[in-house]
């Protein structure tokens, strides 16, 4: 559930970039951030572990501008992806209103994101998520690498359907607003049915 400020007039979202480590996660963030007018957006803060980062910022969809008379913030975060970050992941993972799934498309890297994906569904669910019904982007990032995995050998391994799907190449921007937009657009619907 977002989080309702009254006094502000504000509803808070919580978007949770999640993935195996070095899909890309951090480098959308930062991508996003970047493309962002300054007045609109918050500092980008390092909730740093030892060997990768975690960062958050929250911002202000224009294109959404409220809902009922509430202005609609989003909190982003990254998880780190080592497998011995578990518990930080759960953390953050805690709460979240829509998630989106970076996965690396170089085929080399095909069990690591079913093996993550596995782990952050799991954890939804041990959150009584009805993972079914839950906001969830897909984003098959790094394109631009060598025999990329086809789209659609992911959603076929997990059983997904009607997952909205980007190709992207974060590092350049391609596909990272995109992405954005297909999940928060699900979240939002989501709360006002
Ligand atoms: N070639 C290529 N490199 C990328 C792409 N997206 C991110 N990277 C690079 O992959 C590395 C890991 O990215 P990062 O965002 O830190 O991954 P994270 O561990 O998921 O947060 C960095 O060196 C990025 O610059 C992409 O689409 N193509
Ligand atoms: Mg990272």
């Amino acid at each position: 559930m977002p989080h309702i400020s009254y006094q502000n007039r504000e509803i808070a979202f919580k978007l949770v970039y999640y993935g195996p480590g070095m899909s890309g996660k951090t480098t959308n963030l930062i991508q996003i951030h970047k493309s962002l007018p300054k007045d609109l957006r918050g500092e980008m803060l390092n909730l740093d572990t030892e060997e990768e980062r975690t960062l958050f910022f929250d911002f202000f969809p224009l294109e959404l501008g409220n809902v009922e008379g509430y202005a609609v913030r989003f909190n982003m975060y990254t998880v780190p992806g080592q497998v011995y970050y578990e518990a930080s992941r759960r953390l953050i993972l805690q709460g979240a209103d829509g998630v989106v799934f970076v996965a690396d498309s170089q085929p080399q890297r095909f069990d690591e994101n079913l093996e993550s994906f596995h782990s952050m569904s799991e954890n939804l669910r041990d959150f009584g998520i009805d993972f079914e019904r839950y906001p969830l982007a897909l984003q098959y990032n790094k394109r631009d690498c060598v025999d990329p995995i086809p789209i659609g050998s992911l959603e076929k391994e997990l059983g997904l359907n009607g997952v909205p799907v980007v190709e992207a190449v974060a590092n350049q921007g391609t596909g990272v607003m995109e992405t954005i937009r297909n999940l928060s657009r699900d979240v939002v619907q989501r709360f006002q049915l």
